[in-house]
Order: C-alpha cells, then structure tokens, then sequence
C-alpha cells in the first residue's frame, strides 16, 4: 500500500535540518533553476501548462494557463507595467494543514519555485503573504530567503543568467478572509482584508493595480520538480484531467492523522488504510474532502476519485485535500454548527448576504442543536443557504452553506432526533430528554 504514496515535497520531511540551504541543495535543490534559466520564459510557462499541474489552494485553475494570462506586450501599458508574483500562505481553511508543514520542513522548495515562477511572467518582485500567527513559519521562511540572498539564488544577476528577483515575506492579520486572493492583495497593500470585484482578475490588475500572479505555496513549490523532471513526468501521475501528486491532510478519528503525499485520484479508502484505519471499534461517518467549505460526504463515497473531476461528480469539490474524519460518535449537528460559527466569525461583512445571514444560519441551526425549534427550521435553514450561495460576494459566503446544505441532505434525521430528544442524542449531559 505505501507504493501509493509519492514523496516529493515531503519527501525530505523527516531529514535532519532539512529546512536549511546546505542540506536542500545537498539533496539537489536549486538545480532546476540553472535548467530554467537555460529555458526562455515563455518554455518555462509551456512546461507547466504542459504538466497538467492546477492550482492546489482549493480551486484548481491551471497553473500554466494563469501564468499566460500576465501581459506580456510592451505596446500597452498592461505590458508595461510591473509585474508581481504573490504566494497565498495564508493558510486557514478548517482542517487544511499541508502549506504551513511544508514551509517548516522544505522552505527553499518555495523559495525555488517563487524565483522560477518570477523568472517565468518575467517578475522582479515577489511576496510570500504568510498568515501573522504562525510566527515561527514566517521566521523559518524568512531565514530560507535570507540564505537564498547570502548564495546568491536571490538579489541580482542571479546564477549568472542577468536575471533579478527580491523576495519579500509579509505577516498577515490574521484573517481568514485574507487567504481569498484578492482580500490577500487590499492586506498587502496595507488596507483592511476585505475581496475586491474580480474581473478584473489580479492577472490583469492585481497588486498596485498591475498584473499578479497569486498561486497557493503547494503550487509554487511543485514548479522545481516539474522543472527538473520534465512536464511528462509530473503529467504521468495523477488521473486524465487532474495530473501529479498533492499533500492529503487527515485529521479527526484516524490511527495516524498526518500528511500523505499522493496521486491525485487516490481514494479515501486507500488512505485511511495507510493511516492506519479508523480507531478502533469505530467506523467513518462523515468526511470533508477539502475543509469544510466544501459539502460533506459519508462512508458512501470512500471509492470515489480524490480529483477535481471524481470530487464535482459526488457534488462537492477537491479543494485543499483537508480530510476531515469522524466516526458515528460525532454530533454532525454540533460540527456544523461550529463551522457556521467559524464562518460567521471570519465573515468579513462587505456584503450583506453573508454578514447577515451567517449570523442567522448560527442561530437557526444553535436553536435546533439544543432540540428546541421544529421541522420547518431545517427548511428555514435551506432557504436561508439558498438566500446566500451564489448572492454573496466571495466564496466565503457560498462555503459557510456547504456544510448545512450536505449535512441535512446526508443526516436529515439525525437534525429530527435533536428535536424528539429535545437536545443533541449524542450527548445524554446535554439533552432534557435524558434528565
Ligand atoms: C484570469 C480568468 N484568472 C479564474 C484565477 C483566479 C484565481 C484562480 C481560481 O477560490 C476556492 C474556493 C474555496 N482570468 C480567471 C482567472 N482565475 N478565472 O483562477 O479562481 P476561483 O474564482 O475559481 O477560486 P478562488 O476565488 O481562488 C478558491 C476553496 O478554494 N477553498 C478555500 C481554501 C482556502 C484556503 C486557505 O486556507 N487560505 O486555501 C477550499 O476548498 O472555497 O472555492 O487565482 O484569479 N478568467
Ligand atoms: Fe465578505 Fe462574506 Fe461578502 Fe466575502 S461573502 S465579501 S467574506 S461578507
């Protein structure tokens, strides 16, 4: 079974200082930049249209395609301007751990792929945009850019090609809001985080009004190795349309909740086998493929594809590969519940079908944990999520409906036990019915 598994970016993980300069380019690292700077620009965006590589922050847009997109013609002033490349570490999605790991263990596999990505849309200055809590990534981060300066992999001239790049790493706030794209860019900026109107997309006119490239840091730090081993290579795992590897992260009620690097395509099943099972003498009921943004599934769907394509199929989406587990001992009311009241929390408050309707989504769906309410709350509830997805904003608003509307089609019942107990089943300490 571990011949599933494709250690790339974790490969180094459990080496000793592996997050230092001298033992990434002991193990080979840095080299696939001279091979890119042996390649014009243009070759090394072919290359990474060419790897099938998507964008692994949860959406999938192809890394490749994006690149092409920056402008590039010097009659006009979009091609004019500046161009900047933006790495989202900004990590917060529920559930989602795999950004924050590799930059602790692997950082000058970011650092590699910022400058071959720079390189590539022809970019002189790039932003690592690292959320503000997690102060010893950022300082590990930023020790990484400053042994790239000291060897000459960053600064001017670098490696000899005439080619220049600064790095810059910045804290975030601490906003969950901030890991949406172009919210990220109004924090760079020095503004409050709240998402701009897209088009036009940050492509065309994203930091400073100029053209961005935005890619999440799993992206940017597969850029070396498809660099290095050719496009055929990373294009040859993976399934037909949802091509290499990517960092599944389990969590919850597994033996050995942890990263696991794998094709994509890989189903649940094989990937709880390799953590170990589900604890002993308990059996998965509910899962989220990609945090809690994206629906819920059930022990029913344990086969299908982890891809983009096998994902949309079962009606919900890959996303950033947070798999979420739990066992029939879990409350699906409580954990959506909690959700909501993440999402109303982050909920920036821009437009008003969100910051309004979290609010009521968290009352409507506490009043029916507790057991009080009746029936015709639960399709309160789903006109309330119909009242926000596709009416807000940004996918802040259409994520916090996701676990509502897949937790009642999947658990209705278990919403009615609450209201024939007159409090949650699952906990007789909270229940009126069991006092
Ligand atoms: C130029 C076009 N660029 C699209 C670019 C766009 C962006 C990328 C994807 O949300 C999802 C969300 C969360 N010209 C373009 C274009 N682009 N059309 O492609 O865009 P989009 O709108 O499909 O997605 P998004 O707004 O980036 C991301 C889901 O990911 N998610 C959230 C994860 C959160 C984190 C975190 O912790 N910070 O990763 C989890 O599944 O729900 O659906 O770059 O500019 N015509
Ligand atoms: Fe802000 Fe929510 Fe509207 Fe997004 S959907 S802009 S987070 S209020």
């Amino acid at each position: 079974m571990t011949d599933t598994l494709t250690p790339v970016l974790t490969e180094p993980w459990g080496v000793d200082r592996s997050w230092t300069r001298e033992v990434y380019e002991s193990r080979g690292g840095y080299r696939a930049l001279d091979t890119a700077f042996a390649m014009s620009q243009d070759d090394v965006i072919a290359a990474v249209k060419d790897s099938g590589l998507r964008g692994r922050g949860g959406a999938g847009f192809p890394t490749g395609m994006k690149w092409s997109f920056i402008p590039q013609d010097a009659s006009t002033e979009a091609g004019r301007n500046p161009k900047y490349l933006v790495v989202n570490a900004d990590e917060s999605e529920p559930g989602t751990c795999k950004d924050i790991p590799l930059m602790m263990a692997n950082p000058h596999v970011l650092v590699e792929g910022v400058i071959i990505a720079s390189y590539a849309i022809r970019a002189h200055k790039a932003f690592i945009y690292i959320r503000g809590e997690v102060v010893h990534v950022i300082r590990r981060v930023q020790n990484a850019v400053r042994e790239a300066y000291e060897a000459g992999h960053l600064g001017t001239d670098i490696h000899g090609s005439g080619y220049d790049l600064d790095v810059v790493v910045h804290a975030g706030a601490g906003a969950y809001i901030c890991g949406e794209e172009t919210a990220l860019l109004e924090g760079l900026e020095g503004r409050r985080g709240q998402p701009r109107l897209r088009p036009p997309f940050p492509a065309v006119a994203g930091l400073y009004a100029s053209p961005t490239v935005i890619n999440n840091v799993e992206s940017i730090a597969s850029v070396p190795s498809i660099v290095g081993n050719g496009a055929e290579w990373f294009s040859s795992m993976g399934t037909e349309k949802s091509k290499g590897m990517g960092i599944f992260s389990l969590s919850g009620h597994v033996k050995r909740p942890g990263q696991y690097e794998a094709p994509l395509g890989i189903t649940l099943r094989q990937l709880v086998e390799l953590a170990g099972g589900m604890r002993d003498g308990h059996e998965l009921k509910f899962w989220t493929p990609g945090g809690s943004s994206t629906p819920l599934l059930t022990a029913e769907h344990v086969d299908l594809p982890l891809d983009f394509e096998g994902m949309a199929g079962a009606g919900t989406m890959l996303g950033t590969r947070a798999l979420q587990l739990f066992d029939e001992t879990t409350c699906v009311v409580r954990a959506v519940l909690r959700w909501t009241e993440f999402y109303k929390h982050e909920s920036c408050g821009k437009c008003t079908p969100c910051r309004e309707g979290t609010w009521w989504l968290v009352q409507n769906l506490a009043r029916l944990e507790k057991g009080q309410g009746s029936e015709e709350d639960l399709d309160l509830l789903l006109d309330q999520c119909d009242n926000i997805l596709g009416r807000s904003f940004c996918a802040l608003g259409d994520g916090a409906t996701s676990p509502i509307s897949s937790s009642i089609k999947h658990f209705r019942e278990e919403y009615l036990a609450h209201l024939t107990h007159g409090g949650c089943p699952f906990d007789p300490a909270r229940s009126t019915a069991w006092a």
